[in-house]
């Protein structure tokens, strides 16, 4: 192939010519999306102008620094992006500061530790079984292995964060940072008083809000905006964008070491085009339309929530405020790997989960953790949630009986239903 033809193939061929691997991966990837209802907490499913913005030349570009001020040249046009996405965040929140460089949840929280701790300083944070992220302090992760972390957890009939023990654990341990949020906590937090906690043992308060970040954007979720130093999220979840965090405060006085904190602090070069999908996904969350599609979760969620109590189905804390069914299937005898395997037998897909008490090791882990936004973004509403309910613990119900084989089969047909009728992209 002479080098001119070569150039033209760099420039122009598609991924399905060059490389089938792959592309066949990309092609089933999507055709398996198009055909299973998604129920993991954590997923969604993003807009055409999203994944125009992901696919973009613009991740050709590198740059470090901030808008108007980076160590590279040519950065003028993503300097329009970062900057808006900036301001959208700031407006959508009501907050002072934005930083939306983080690659992820993970490293904006990472950029936190950074901004507020020094290596063995002390965080009090959610338990990970009771609802907690791995970046709050696990042993295993960078923030259990050089900061002190100590947890508070949940009460056993609730469910439910308990602040009065909590404030007492805190008065004992006296950290420097409190964190609330994470990955499975299904109720709403009552922010105030942990601000109040933080404030008497003189601790900085920080929020997590990777989860339910699109609920407070869509007004359906108290903001811990004024009441946390520091709040991080991930443009992912029920926010609806691309993979990647940000960092928000209500007042201006981390500027400075929150901008030092990711660059140079815990991270390099920007992802230039997924920035620019965060700022779509911002805009896209200041329309009206994003406002109704928070209220559907939570009546999505609610209806699910009551479906599956009906039938039997135990769920951690009784209920829940936010997109999140946690299901503690200890009465049932059955564990969250076993039914999630199942439940994807019948193109349902969700996640094992520990819930508050839980086994330690994750095939013994008892829960299963339900969210509704991907689907709510599908366009199903609470008639097709309560059709999801009944099916799913028709589901867990006749697990390990004669019946599992035709009610997966009956299932199926429900979710080919449910996606015909609800079709992804084109
Ligand atoms: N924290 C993981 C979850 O909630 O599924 C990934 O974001």
């Amino acid at each position: 192939m002479s080098q001119t033809s070569q150039v033209s193939v760099h420039f122009e061929a598609p991924v399905a010519t060059t490389d089938p691997l792959i592309a066949e991966a990309l092609k089933s990837e999507k055709a398996r999306q198009q055909s299973q209802i998604e129920l993991i907490a954590s997923e969604n499913i993003v807009s055409r102008a999203v994944l125009d913005a992901l696919g973009h030349e613009m991740t050709n570009k590198t740059l470090e620094g901030y808008p108007g001020a980076r160590f590279h040249g040519g950065g003028r046009f993503v300097d329009v992006v970062e900057q808006a996405a900036i301001d959208r965040a700031k407006e959508l929140f009501g907050c002072a500061y934005a930083n939306v460089q983080p690659h992820s949840g993970s490293q904006a929280n990472l950029a936190v530790f950074f901004t507020l701790l020094k290596p063995g300083d002390r965080v009090l944070s959610l338990d990970l079984a009771a609802g907690g992220h791995l970046s709050h302090g696990l042993g295993a992760n960078l923030s259990g292995r050089w900061f002190e972390a100590h947890h508070y957890g949940v009460d056993r009939e609730t469910g439910q964060i308990n602040y009065d023990k909590l404030e007492a654990q805190a008065l004992e341990l006296r950290p420097k940072v409190l964190i609330a949020g994470g990955s499975a906590y299904p109720r709403e937090i009552d922010f105030e008083r942990m601000a109040a906690i933080a404030k008497k043992v003189d601790a900085f308060f920080h929020v997590d809000m990777a989860h339910f970040a699109g609920l407070v954007a869509g007004g359906v979720h108290p903001s811990p905006i004024p009441h946390a130093d520091l709040v991080t999220c991930t443009t992912t979840k029920t926010l609806r964008g691309p993979r990647g965090g940000i960092i928000l405060s209500k007042s201006s006085e981390f500027n400075r070491k929150l901008q030092a904190a990711v660059f140079p602090g815990v991270q390099g070069s920007i992802h230039t085009q997924v920035i620019a999908a965060k700022a779509v996904c911002l805009g896209e969350a200041l329309q009206p339309a994003f406002k109704q599609y928070a209220r559907q979760i939570k009546n999505n969620a609610q209806t699910l929530a009551e479906t599956l109590k009906g039938k039997g189905i135990d769920l951690v804390s009784g209920g829940t405020d936010t997109h999140i069914v946690l299901l503690d299937l200890s009465s049932q005898k059955k564990t969250g790997q076993f039914i999630e395997g199942v439940l994807e037998k019948a193109n349902i897909t969700a996640n094992k989960n520990p819930i508050p008490f839980d086994a330690k090791r994750p095939a013994d882990w008892v829960g299963l953790r339900l969210g509704v936004s991907a689907a709510t973004t599908r366009g199903l509403k609470e008639p097709e949630f309560t059709k999801l309910g009944e099916v799913i613990s028709s589901l867990i119900l006749s697990a390990e009986t004669d019946q599992e084989a035709s009610v997966i089969e009956q299932t199926k047909q429900v979710t080919a239903e449910l996606c015909n009728s609800f079709p992804i992209y084109s």
